[in-house]
């Protein structure tokens, strides 16, 4: 072994020496290696066998039902001084989360297997990617961290010519709630996981090093590790461009990443990049280049369906793990929404029964291959990333926001993703349906404090020579029956036209005190007519609704405290003056 993997070889035996694992198997990444990982887990309960002739290579997984979700309330950022954490993050002394963590870790993996998973986050060749370690005593962490990352053998080779990775060790542990935490220590780049199966607790890669630590490696370095899908736009005249997006946690963006044009718009095409996570660097040219550090989609599956995104479906048809949905009669996938087949059993495995709600979880989940999607772009796969024309914000605001606007300049931009709000979803334990603030869709993600964050994020005003434009959207606006008043999905496709076509100086708007928003006109609304009435109110700006928001939002840049930048404020001063509330200073 070379003495570039000494450190990791060093770690896993110490950490083999905590966790009293029976054997060790370090994962190679092939196909054999899946294979017999998925014999083990369904000779042991932990997969069921789905339909071979309708969904080859298809399993279920079913949870612990109390294990189903992040557990915000139980993750941790812990620097040495908690003000780095900020008040976004919930903090412990590193000293003290250690030896808590030790103690749980003790002999936990004592007749279990210790995996341990080289993984790469990003193209293997590209210089944006990251690579990381982690261990685990779950083989369904192992099977979904072989899609969502490039793991294996070639992670492995350039850690070894690195010399450096973010070490993750995760166990399920005894899947008791009372000892489940989720610990961070952005100052070593290292994770510490224990107590859960649920992907974004347990798959590591993902929220916890792509998002958590990366966060803090890009501020350190000069880039950015956002919450955001990546989508390629291809107009009728063939010319593609890319912009990123931010939406909480299941506000579909995987939807909005796979969308099918509407058919009024022949000859536009939408490319998948990514569908969750993007790392934003500037690149050569003075612009922002994006990766998206996945390899795969870990998509929310109730809702998707033929209407709202065929694309998914489609691709999920072989070779992919399904958790916590429920069962046809034939042994297929399910969920609300999918098909107006009558499902079988829960996903608890219950026979069905209306009467103790939904069949699939809220939270469900799908795990699969980017490549299978059929708009997979290649790009997603090129190590320079692809250059963003705008970055989007967005969140689920039944009332107020309107349907689209445009930030004046950068600054505005920045406010405006920082005072991002929106109902909270089934991603998460807690309440559903609460208005929260959610700065760039990052409250649960961002491993630092918020302030800094914002400080970063205003940075690149003069870092990049060719800064793209940012946007605020909102596809969640009801009427007062309490209906959606935009179509939603493969309609969402006006709005990015639009968005290009004024990043390209060619679409009309109208200045107003929060920004810049489309007329009526400046859409292009062929075949929805229907819309009519609807569009107004999409449109619309409530000057008392606006005063009170940016108070709210006020009132959430001081919770941040001194290291809120001046920028930030001015900018807030700004904003406020125009709707007529006054700032204070
Ligand atoms: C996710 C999430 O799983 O944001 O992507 O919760
Ligand atoms: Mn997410």
């Amino acid at each position: 072994m070379s003495s570039k993997l000494a450190a990791l070889n060093h770690w896993v035996s110490e950490v083999s020496q905590l966790t009293q694992p029976d054997q060790i198997h370090w994962c190679d990444g092939s196909i054999v290696e899946r294979d017999a990982l998925v014999e083990l887990m369904l000779e042991r309960g932990e997969l069921l066998a789905l339909n071979p002739e309708t969904h080859p290579d298809c399993y279920l997984h079913r949870s612990h039902p109390g294990d189903v979700a992040r557990v915000e309330h139980l993750t941790f950022v812990c620097t040495a001084d908690q003000a780095d954490a900020g008040p976004n993050n919930n903090w412990m002394a590193p000293d003290q989360a250690r030896a808590s963590m030790d103690g749980l870790f003790t002999g936990c993996m004592r007749g279990r297997t210790l995996y341990v998973i080289p993984y790469c986050m990003g193209p293997i060749h590209s210089p944006y990617a990251r690579c990381g370690v982690e261990i685990t005593d779950s083989p369904y962490v192992v099977a979904n961290m072989r899609i969502m990352t490039r793991m294996g053998a070639d992670a492995l080779a350039r850690i070894e010519r690195e010399g450096r990775f973010v070490r993750g060790l995760h166990s399920i542990g005894e899947l008791d709630p009372e000892r489940r935490f989720i610990m961070h220590f952005p100052e070593e780049l290292s994770i510490l996981s224990y107590g859960s199966g649920y992907g974004g607790n347990a798959l590591l890669g993902k929220k916890c090093h792509a998002l958590r630590i990366a966060s803090w490696q890009a501020r350190n370095e000069g880039w950015l590790a956002e919450h955001m899908l990546i989508v390629g736009i291809q107009n009728p005249q063939g010319e593609t461009h890319y912009v990123a997006a931010a939406f909480p946690s299941a506000c579909g963006k995987t939807n909005l990443a796979m969308l099918i044009p509407p058919v009024t718009h022949a000859g536009w095409k939408v490319w998948t990049i990514g569908d969750d996570i993007c790392w934003l660097h500037p690149g050569p040219d003075g612009r922002l280049w994006a990766i998206n550090p996945e390899s795969g989609f870990f998509g929310v599956a109730p809702g998707t369906g033929r209407n709202t995104n065929p694309n998914a479906l489609d691709m999920l048809d072989r070779d992919a793990i399904f958790t916590n949905v429920a069962v046809t009669a034939e042994n297929g996938p399910w969920w609300e929404g999918k098909s107006d087949e009558t499902p079988h059993k829960d996903w608890q495995g219950r026979d069905f029964d209306p009467g103790r709600g939904p069949a699939a979880h809220p939270n469900s989940r799908f795990t699969v291959s980017m490549r299978q999607c059929p708009s997979f772009s290649a790009e997603a796969d090129n190590p320079a990333g692809v250059p963003i024309s705008a970055l989007i914000f967005g969140g689920r605001r039944e009332s107020l926001v309107p349907l689209v606007f445009e930030a004046l300049d950068w600054n505005h931009g920045v406010l405006v993703g920082a005072s991002m709000a929106s109902e909270t979803t089934a991603a998460a334990t807690g309440a559903v349906g609460v208005v929260r603030r959610d700065s760039m869709a990052m409250k649960p993600f961002c491993g630092y404090n918020f302030a800094d964050y914002f400080s970063h994020w205003l940075s690149f005003g003069d870092r990049l020579e060719h800064l793209p434009k940012i946007f605020h959207v909102n596809w969640f606006r009801k009427g007062p029956d309490g209906k959606f008043l935009w179509p939603g999905f493969g309609d969402n496709l006006r709005v990015l036209q639009w968005i290009l076509e004024r990043c390209a100086g060619r679409a009309g708007a109208v200045e107003t005190p929060i920004g810049l928003l489309p007329r009526r006109e400046d859409l292009d609304l062929r075949g929805l007519e229907s819309l009519n009435g609807s569009l107004d109110a999409l449109l619309a700006i409530d000057p008392a609704g606006w005063r009170n928001e940016w108070a709210d939002v006020g009132n959430y840049l001081d919770s941040f405290g001194a290291r809120v930048p001046d920028a930030l404020r001015a900018e807030h001063a700004r904003v406020s003056a125009l709707v007529g509330h006054v700032a204070p200073a």
